[in-house]
């Protein structure tokens, strides 16, 4: 009792000096990061390192789901064998030193047997597979069925029978161990756009959470499966779908779907802050987060800042806190770099604020100016293309290797990127075309299967201008008709 009116002393206390936004912070209680993506997954060391980033950040779980570990995915089936076993020992023993939850997580749902004469027998396959995790020291499972859509995108699961193999997964685990925690799935329909046809819940995730165990904690994505934010509503619609409080699954800063036509993926780097997330009571939220783990944790640490006070989260400011706490005199070099690669965006995917949205807009005012014959003022461009300059010199040459190894490409781009700029902006001075400003942007072509940034600010500015010339020239050729 005395303790309990200690605690209350010193909070009216921390409410008085500091307000009470910070007093009563409520941290989301289950906060992490899911290693979730498709590509080369991380290295033991790399997972070492986040699990105490985790610690450091007051993050307090992490999932182990590399959709490309075939012991994961592909041949869930297969024991883990002797020597990655004891990485993944060696990964719980750190976790739980850290007091981070290490969350083992399987995805069986590309062959798994629900029913009929096999099915039994992938259960106790399953089984096995988790035992062997209790063994070495795992408490958190959890189960995903995302991304089984065939090439028409479409899929063919069935909600009840989902539901039903997850429970009794659940219920065989409980019965034997007593300090497992509730299962943790990502159902078929994991994005809320997929659980809904016309207004109605369509009948896999109809069934799914009908026939779910309340106590199995369900993730989704969003409104779609790479989407700008989450609101408090959307977040209660889903919850009534699901007749309980849903997690996220936050897919930022993510980029395995930064592809080039050949294949290659990351090839933009997502340099963010996680932001527009739910304000109020979240039970779960994990970040999925690049394959290159030393640049992910700016995104991640502002997660971090979200998840640990979701109410008074400001993004711009974790953004900027964050880069100056991770990189200390390089920061300011950093912040240049990573304003041109924030946004994430395809056919399916909108996610991260604008990149370098001020060097847009001048070129935006630029450009008016020029089309309407009007004098242009350069001068701000010119300022922030020394800027990109002076911030790319300083960290190509200054970055420890482990974060140049993430971003040299980019870093070249966007120089590549600046030097065009400045021929560009040449080229407008001068009223004609420097035919240097085409043969460069083929070279930046070229290098976009390597690295993608700054779409559209530094490199959209590039396109502009040659098409100001360009259609001059048509123009002209048509009066000379
Ligand atoms: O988002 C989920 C639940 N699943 C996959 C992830 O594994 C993948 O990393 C992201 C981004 O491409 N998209 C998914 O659908």
């Amino acid at each position: 009792m005395e303790k309990f009116f200690r605690r209350l002393m010193i909070l009216s206390l921390m409410t008085i000096f500091m307000g009470s936004s910070t007093a009563f912070a409520v941290p989301i209680p289950l906060r992490g990061v899911v290693e979730g993506f498709y590509g080369k997954p991380w290295t033991v060391e790399d997972r070492a390192d986040i699990i105490d980033f985790c610690r450091r950040n007051n993050l307090n779980a992490y999932i182990y789901a590399p959709k490309d570990d075939p012991y994961h995915r592909d041949k869930w089936r297969k024991p883990y064998p002797s020597d990655k076993l004891a990485e993944m020992m060696s990964l719980v023993a750190a976790a739980q030193a850290n007091n981070v939850r290490f969350i083992f997580a399987i995805s069986p749902g590309l062959d798994l047997h629900y029913k009929g004469s096999q099915a039994d027998a992938d259960f106790d396959t399953m089984i096995r597979k988790l035992d062997a995790m209790y063994r070495i020291g795992v408490r958190n499972f959890a189960i995903f069925f995302d991304d089984l859509k065939d090439d028409k995108g479409r899929h063919h699961e069935d909600g009840k029978a989902q539901a039903e193999f997850l429970n009794r997964v659940q219920k065989n685990l409980r019965s034997r161990y007593k300090d497992v925690a509730p299962l943790i799935t990502v159902p078929t329909e994991y994005f809320y756009d997929d659980m809904i046809s016309g207004n109605k819940v369509k009948p896999y995730t109809r069934d799914f959470a009908a026939n779910l165990d309340p106590k199995i904690v369900v993730l989704y994505s969003g409104k779609g499966v790479v989407c700008e934010g989450i609101t408090d509503s959307e977040l209660d619609k889903v919850n009534k779908i699901f007749g309980r409080e849903v997690g996220i699954w936050w897919n930022y800063p993510v980029n395995d779907y930064s592809l080039t036509p050949d294949g290659n993926r990351n090839v933009k780097l997502a340099l963010g802050a996680i932001d527009n997330l739910p304000t109020s009571k979240v039970t779960a939220i994990f970040f999925n987060p690049m394959g290159q783990v030393q640049l992910s944790k700016i995104s991640l640490a502002t997660g971090a800042i979200y998840a640990n006070n979701p109410a008074t989260y400001d993004a711009a400011q974790a953004w900027n806190r964050v880069i100056d706490n991770q990189f200390d005199s390089l920061a300011p070099a950093m912040k240049v770099f990573a304003e041109h690669s924030r946004h994430m965006e395809n056919s399916w995917a909108k996610v991260g604020d604008a990149d370098a949205p001020e060097f847009a807009a001048a070129a935006s005012i630029v450009m008016n100016d020029v089309k309407k014959n009007l004098p242009a003022d350069f001068r701000t461009l010119e300022q922030m293309l020394d800027n990109i300059d002076l911030a790319v010199d300083v960290l190509l040459t200054r970055l420890p290797q482990k974060y140049l190894l993430e971003c040299k490409p980019q870093l070249e781009q966007l120089k590549r990127i600046a030097r065009a700029d400045r021929i560009a902006i040449a080229s407008l001075k001068a009223g004609r075309l420097d035919p240097q400003l085409k043969v460069l942007r083929e070279e930046i072509t070229a290098n976009e299967k390597l690295a993608i940034i700054s779409e559209k600010a530094g490199r959209k500015f590039i396109d502009d201008v040659i098409k100001f010339f360009d259609d001059k020239e048509k123009v002209g050729k048509r009066k000379k008709k």
